[in-house]
C-alpha cells in the first residue's frame, strides 16, 4: 500500500495555548487502525489538569485584544485561510482519517474532508453578517440587540466523522468570535490534531482553538464541569448526552446535543422500487452503518415486500468489506473492537428474538488481518418489539418490517425514542408531504437518503437531542443576545 507508506503518523500531543504539550500525567494511549487492529501511534491522555490549562488559555485568548478587536471580516478571512490549507492537504487528511477510523478513503475524501472544508468556507462567509435588530420600543428610547459570542465553547465529538464533526462545531464557533476546546473521541484523535496544526499555521491566535485528547470520563467530564467553559456542544450517544446535560447543570452551561437515531426508511406501495432499493442499501451501509442518521429500520409496504427484499439482497451483496485504503472499497471495518463486539451482540439478539437473518451476520477477514469487519447484515420479519428494531446498533445491520397502510407506517416510524431522521419513498406528492409533516424527526428525506449540506439545519427531535447545527441555525448556538437601551429623552 504505497499510500500508507508515504503517510508518516506523528504521536498525538495536546494543543493548548498554541503549544504542543504532553498530558500533565505523562500518560498516553494507543490509537488503532481498525482495518488491521494494529497500533498507529500513541496519543496524549488528557485529564482534568490539562482541561484546566486549556480553559484558562482559551479564556485569556478569548478576552485578549488580538481576538476581541479583530474585526469580523478578518475573522472570516482566517476561516477561509483554514479551509484553503485543509484543501491543500485534503488527500493526506483523507488517508489519515481512513487509517484512524476505517472508512473507505474515497468516502473520506469526497465526503468527510470535502464537507469539512465546505463548512469552514460557509461559516467564513457568516463571520461579518452576524448582526442585531433595532426594536421599536415605546418612549424616548433606542433599543437594539447585539449578538455576542458565548465565550469558551467545549466541543465533544464522536468517532464516526472525526474531522467533519470537529468542523461542524469549530467553524461556526470561531465565526461567531468564540474560543474553543475540542475533545475528539479517543478512537479517532488524529485529524482533530491536524486541524489545530492547520488553523495555527493559518494565523489563528494562540489559545483560540485548543485540542485536549483523552477519554470521555476524564477529559470530557472535566470539560463539562469546568466553570470557565460557557457552553458544551456534544455529538455522541444518547446515554452520554443525558450525563452531560445533568453535569452541565452545576455551572448552568449552555448545552446542545446531537445524539443517536433509529431512523425509519419508509417505502410506500407506489414507490420507484429500484430507486428505493438503491437508497435503502446506501442508507444503512454508508459508513458501515455508523451514522446517526443511518436508515436502520426499513419499512416496506407488504404488497411489494418480496420483490423489494429480493432486489435489496442483490444490491447489498455489492457492499463487500475491503481494505479502506483501496479507492474501490465501499464497506470498511467498524471503528473498534468494542464497537464490533457491540454490533455482533445485537446480531445475536436479533437471531434470539426471532428475526429472520436474510444475509450476513458474521465477521470477515480482509487481507489476512484481524480488522473489525462485519458483512452487510439484513434481518427480515422484524417486529417493533424486537431490540434490533428499537435500539441504535451503529453497524451494517438492517431490520426490515412491513406495514399495510401509511398510517401504520408512520406509527411504526414514530414509535422509537429517537427522532433524528426519516425517509419516505413514493410517487404521490400528497402522501410524501403528509408523511414528512407527521414524522417526528429533525430531517425528512423524500425519495432520497442521507443528503446533508452545510447550509441546511441538522439536529434531533425527541431523545435524538436538541439544538440545530449547520446553516444559520448554528449561529444561535454560538451567540448570545444582548439588549441595549439608550435614553434619547
Ligand atoms: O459514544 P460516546 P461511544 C452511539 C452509537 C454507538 C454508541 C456508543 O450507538 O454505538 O453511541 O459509542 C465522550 N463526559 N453514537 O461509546 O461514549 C467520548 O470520549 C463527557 C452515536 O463511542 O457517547 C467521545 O468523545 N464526554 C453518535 C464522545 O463522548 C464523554 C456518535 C462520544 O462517545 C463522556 C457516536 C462523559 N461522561 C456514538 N463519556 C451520533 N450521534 O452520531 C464519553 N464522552
Amino acid at each position: 500500500m504505497s499510500d500508507t507508506a508515504t503517510l508518516e503518523i506523528q504521536p498525538g500531543r495536546l494543543f493548548i495555548g498554541g503549544e504542543w504539550q504532553d498530558a500533565a500525567s505523562g500518560r498516553t494511549f494507543d490509537t488503532i487502525n481498525p482495518a488491521t487492529a494494529e497500533t498507529l501511534t500513541q496519543v496524549a491522555e488528557g485529564g482534568a489538569a490539562d482541561v484546566d490549562r486549556a480553559a484558562h488559555a482559551a479564556r485569556e485568548a478569548f478576552e485578549s485584544d488580538s481576538w476581541q478587536k479583530l474585526d469580523a471580516r478578518k475573522r472570516g478571512r482566517l476561516l477561509y485561510a483554514i479551509a484553503d490549507a485543509m484543501e491543500e492537504r485534503a488527500d493526506e487528511l483523507a488517508r489519515l482519517e481512513t487509517m484512524d477510523n476505517g472508512k473507505p478513503v474515497r468516502e473520506a475524501r469526497m465526503i468527510d474532508i470535502k464537507e469539512s472544508i465546505d463548512c469552514f468556507r460557509y461559516y467564513a462567509g457568516w463571520a461579518d453578517k452576524i448582526d442585531g435588530d433595532v426594536i421599536p420600543v415605546p418612549g424616548p428610547y433606542l433599543n437594539y440587540t447585539r449578538r455576542e459570542p458565548v465565550g469558551v465553547c467545549g466541543a465533544i465529538i464522536p468517532w464516526n466523522y472525526p474531522l467533519q464533526m470537529a468542523a461542524w462545531k469549530v467553524a461556526p464557533a470561531l465565526a461567531c468570535g468564540n474560543a474553543v476546546i475540542l475533545k475528539p473521541a479517543e478512537q479517532t484523535s488524529l485529524t482533530a490534531l491536524e486541524l489545530a496544526r492547520i488553523a495555527s499555521s493559518a494565523g489563528l491566535p494562540a489559545g483560540i482553538l485548543n485540542v485536549v485528547t483523552g477519554f470521555g470520563e476524564d477529559a470530557g467530564a472535566a470539560l463539562v464541569a469546568h466553570p470557565q467553559v460557557d457552553k458544551i456542544a456534544f455529538t455522541g450517544s444518547t446515554a452520554v448526552g443525558k450525563i452531560i446535560q445533568r453535569q452541565a447543570a452545576d455551572t448552568l452551561k449552555r448545552v446542545s446535543l446531537e445524539l443517536g437515531g433509529k431512523s425509519p426508511n419508509i417505502v410506500l406501495e407506489d414507490a420507484d422500487v429500484d430507486a428505493a432499493v438503491r437508497g435503502a442499501s446506501m442508507a444503512i451501509f454508508y459508513n458501515t452503518g455508523q451514522a446517526c442518521t443511518a436508515g436502520s429500520r426499513l419499512l416496506v409496504h407488504e404488497s411489494i415486500r418480496d420483490e423489494f427484499v429480493e432486489k435489496l439482497l442483490k444490491r447489498a451483496a455489492g457492499f463487500v468489506p475491503g481494505d479502506p485504503l483501496d479507492p474501490k472499497t465501499r464497506l470498511g471495518p467498524l471503528v473498534s473492537q468494542e464497537q464490533m463486539d457491540r454490533v455482533m451482540g445485537y446480531i445475536e439478539q436479533g437471531k434470539n428474538e426471532g428475526g429472520n437473518l436474510l444475509m450476513g451476520g458474521d465477521r470477515v477477514e480482509v487481507n489476512g488481518k484481524a480488522g473489525y469487519f462485519i458483512n452487510p447484515t439484513i434481518f427480515g420479519d422484524v417486529t417493533s418489539r424486537m431490540t434490533i428494531a428499537c435500539e441504535e446498533i451503529f453497524g451494517p445491520v438492517l431490520a426490515v418490517q412491513t406495514f399495510s397502510d401509511m398510517d401504520e407506517a408512520l406509527e411504526i416510524g414514530n414509535s422509537t425514542e429517537y427522532g433524528l431522521a426519516a425517509a419516505v419513498w413514493t410517487k404521490d406528492v400528497r402522501k410524501a408531504h403528509v408523511a414528512a409533516h407527521r414524522l417526528r424527526a429533525g430531517t425528512v428525506w423524500i425519495n432520497t437518503y442521507h443528503n446533508l449540506d452545510t447550509a441546511s439545519p441538522f439536529g434531533g427531535y425527541k431523545q435524538s437531542g436538541y439544538g440545530r447545527e449547520l446553516g444559520r441555525h448554528a449561529l444561535d448556538l454560538y451567540t448570545q443576545v444582548k439588549s441595549v437601551w439608550v435614553n434619547l429623552g
